[in-house]
């Protein structure tokens, strides 16, 4: 390789996804679209005038935080407004926002189904009386774009069931091996099955969600008829490491970190992130904690500097509308990987150890050929210092949306000197591409 990195971390972790290149696309990617939308998208973060009351304030567990009832939970669905709920334009904001794949809370943990499914009836379609599948119109939506569509399902908390897992079970006691087997072949087996068989090709299936508690409920048996259900019926689909097993090449093909957890260091196995734009990941109406633009910015292009990806939530409201706030940072993002989507797409990072630098993060081109400099803070002396890589390149240039700029620079040691001009091209980030002959 051109391109000699002076501290190498040789990571101990298993290639998860060694022995096949289903991922291949999803390492591309680096970028997709995460939807929760469900009955809680209608509750809006608010009960009965009442505020969000227990621990864990997320919107989407509006249900079990004030204790709703399933009768008057499932009511909610009569505040959806069809006439403007579009799933097309959610795909359309996804694309015009650089996102390569979507993933959509097919069942979240108040177990409603958001499919029209023949196991049981507490689903939108049918709570709604709308008939409305909006799965099947992703789906549909998802093809004429051209975007991968993957389905969050919750698959061991499910606060319908009388026999899944419940969090009120902390108080009142855990259900049986036996009756979470039943739940599990009752319900969440077949909702798969009708998941893997109705809606044309699944890209992924990223189930939620993994602690340590979840193996004395969910047990190795049920996730490996999980894994062949998936196998069976559509082998090209992706499964996330939230099943239950972390980094078990047998089973999962990508790793998913914590909710809103950055990478830390450059891992060799597919892996990602799913981030919120706000603290909810369903719709709230008071939502207060917006993150900025700039940050979301970091975000996704310190994972890919690690090689990982980013899967960024948005929560529409019950009539289809995606918030605002939303919108415009999507729409940033989108029109700046329209400009320098060439040093995030299909790139990976450089194995730093434990070598930062404060203007920003590294990416480069897999075959080694090219190395892009992202710009965070333009320094105040025009001087961009980069170490960690030992050859010179052949040109560095200044990406500025048009006309790449040339820029001189010097090797100093392990330090390449790069002059760069006092003002910044981009507002956000600014990219340096370095060029090596190979
Ligand atoms: O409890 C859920 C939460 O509502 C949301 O769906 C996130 C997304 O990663 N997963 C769980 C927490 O890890």
């Amino acid at each position: 390789p051109i391109v000699l990195m002076l501290l190498f971390l040789q990571l101990a972790t298993a290639n998860v996804n060694a022995q096949n290149n289903r991922s291949a696309w999803f390492e591309d990617a680096r970028f997709g679209m995460f939807i929760h939308w469900g009955l809680y998208s209608a509750a809006e973060g608010i009960w009965k005038g009442e505020n969000l009351r227990y621990a864990n304030n997320y919107a989407e567990w509006i249900r079990y935080r004030n204790r709703i009832s399933k009768e008057e939970y499932g009511a909610l669905a009569q505040r959806f407004v069809w006439d403007s709920i579009d799933p097309e334009q959610w795909v359309l904001l996804a694309k015009q926002a650089g996102m390569k794949y979507i993933i959509i809370t097919s069942k979240h943990h108040d177990g409603v189904a958001l499919w029209d499914t023949q196991v049981g009836n507490y689903s939108l379609p049918k709570l709604s009386g709308s008939g409305r599948d909006v799965i099947k119109e992703m789906a549909d939506a998802c093809r004429k774009h051209g975007m991968k569509l993957g389905f969050y399902y919750s698959h061991w908390i499910d606060w319908e069931h009388p026999y899944a897992w419940d969090h009120n079970q902390e108080l009142t006691g855990h259900v049986t091996d036996e009756q979470f087997n039943q739940y599990w072949q009752e319900k969440a087996l077949p909702q798969l099955r009708e998941l893997l068989t109705n809606y044309g090709d699944i890209a992924m299936m990223w189930f939620d969600m993994w602690i340590p508690y979840q193996h004395t409920i969910f047990k190795k048996e049920q996730l490996e008829q999980a894994v062949a259900l998936i196998r069976e019926l559509q082998p090209n689909c992706l499964i996330n490491s939230r099943l239950g097993l972390p980094t078990d090449a047998k089973y999962v093909d990508f790793e998913t970190l914590g909710d809103n957890q950055f990478g830390s260091s450059y891992k060799q196995h597919p892996w990602e992130t799913p981030g919120t734009i706000a603290h909810s990941w369903g719709y709230n109406g008071q939502e207060k904690e917006w993150k900025s633009t700039g940050q979301l910015f970091e975000s996704l292009i310190s994972n890919v500097a690690l090689n990982g990806g980013f899967t960024l939530n948005i929560g529409p409201r019950a009539d289809g509308t995606v918030p605002y706030e939303s919108i415009s940072r999507l729409h940033d993002l989108g029109a700046w990987l329209q400009q320098y989507g060439e040093s995030v797409y299909g790139n990976t990072g450089v194995r730093l150890g434990s070598i930062q630098h404060d203007w920003g993060k590294i990416t480069r081109t897999t075959d080694d050929n090219v190395v892009y400099l992202h710009v965070f803070n333009w320094p105040l002396d025009r001087l961009l210092r980069v170490t960690g890589i030992k050859s010179k390149p052949r040109k560095v240039e200044l990406l500025t949306g048009s006309t790449p700029r040339a820029l001189s620079f010097t090797q100093q040691g392990p330090l390449l000197h790069i002059q760069v001009p006092q003002q910044q091209p981009d507002p956000y980030v600014s990219v340096v591409r370095m060029t090596y002959d190979q």
